[in-house]
Order: C-alpha cells, then sequence, then structure tokens
C-alpha cells in the first residue's frame, strides 16, 4: 500500500516537472533590429532583412519568418513580429537566424547565428534583447516583445 502511494507521487511528480518544462512559456512573441551593420554594398548602407528558419521537435529547420529589407540602413528596425507557440506535439529547440543584404541581383549573405529557445527565454528573464554577434558584420539583436 505505502509503495502504491510512493509510486503514485513519483509518477506526479515526473509528470508535474513535464508539464512546467513544456508549458513555462508557451507563446513568444519576437522582433528584431541590428546595429552597426558594414561591408555590405560599395557605395551605400546595408539593405537588410532576416529569414528565420525554425528547429523544433518536428522540424529540423523550416522557413518561419521573415522580414521586409530596409533600404541603406546600417542599423535596422524590423518592424514584424513573429509568434512561436509551443504546444504538446511542437516544442521549439532553436532558431537560426540568416542576415541577408538584398542586392538587385543576387543577395548577399552577411551571417547566420542561431539562438537555442531556452537560452533566449533565459537570457530575456532580465533584458528584453538578446545579442548576437554578426562576425564583424555588426550585431543583431532579438528583442522578446511579450511571451506567456
Ligand atoms: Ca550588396
Ligand atoms: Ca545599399
Amino acid at each position: 500500500m505505502a509503495k502504491n502511494i510512493y509510486y503514485l507521487f513519483l509518477a506526479l511528480g515526473i509528470f508535474n516537472s513535464l508539464t512546467t518544462s513544456v508549458i513555462a512559456v508557451e507563446t513568444v512573441t519576437i522582433s528584431l533590429f541590428a546595429t552597426d551593420l558594414n561591408k555590405c554594398d560599395d557605395l551605400s548602407k546595408c539593405d537588410a532583412y532576416v529569414e528565420i528558419l525554425c528547429v523544433t521537435s518536428l522540424s529540423d529547420g523550416r522557413e518561419c519568418g521573415k522580414t521586409k529589407y530596409i533600404k541603406n540602413d546600417n542599423f535596422p528596425v524590423w518592424p514584424e513580429e513573429f509568434t512561436f507557440t509551443n504546444t504538446s506535439t511542437e516544442i521549439f529547440r532553436r532558431w537560426q537566424l540568416k542576415v541577408l543584404d538584398h542586392d538587385d541581383f543576387f543577395d548577399d549573405h552577411i551571417a547566420t547565428v542561431i539562438v537555442p529557445f531556452a537560452d533566449f527565454i533565459a537570457g530575456t528573464e532580465t533584458q528584453r534583447h538578446y545579442k548576437l554577434d554578426l562576425g564583424g558584420r555588426g550585431s543583431l539583436y532579438v528583442t522578446r516583445v511579450r511571451s506567456s
């Protein structure tokens, strides 16, 4: 009898830790801005945009968001907001953010950075912005607009 109760508590404890880790952050909305972009065009500033790839429990990487490009601005603040929702079947693991420079013919790759979902949530508990170094080409900031 006592043993059964012990197992029951054990099962409840495991269930509880599973659900809290999953529903701790169910939905998060982000926006993006960059600073100090450079070396995009010979005669003008960068025309940057960002492509977002999502790696989840169900996908190794699918396109899940894209900003418009902002013309001739090395400090672009993209107006778009992107919302991601964890469900019981699909858990977000990380984002791959590809920063590109729009050109008339072939867009230039500026940098690609990885943002682990858990790191982003932990990192933005105290600061709204999560900063990523673009390897000498500037910095990208991911802003936690809201979450629940
Ligand atoms: Ca260019
Ligand atoms: Ca330009």
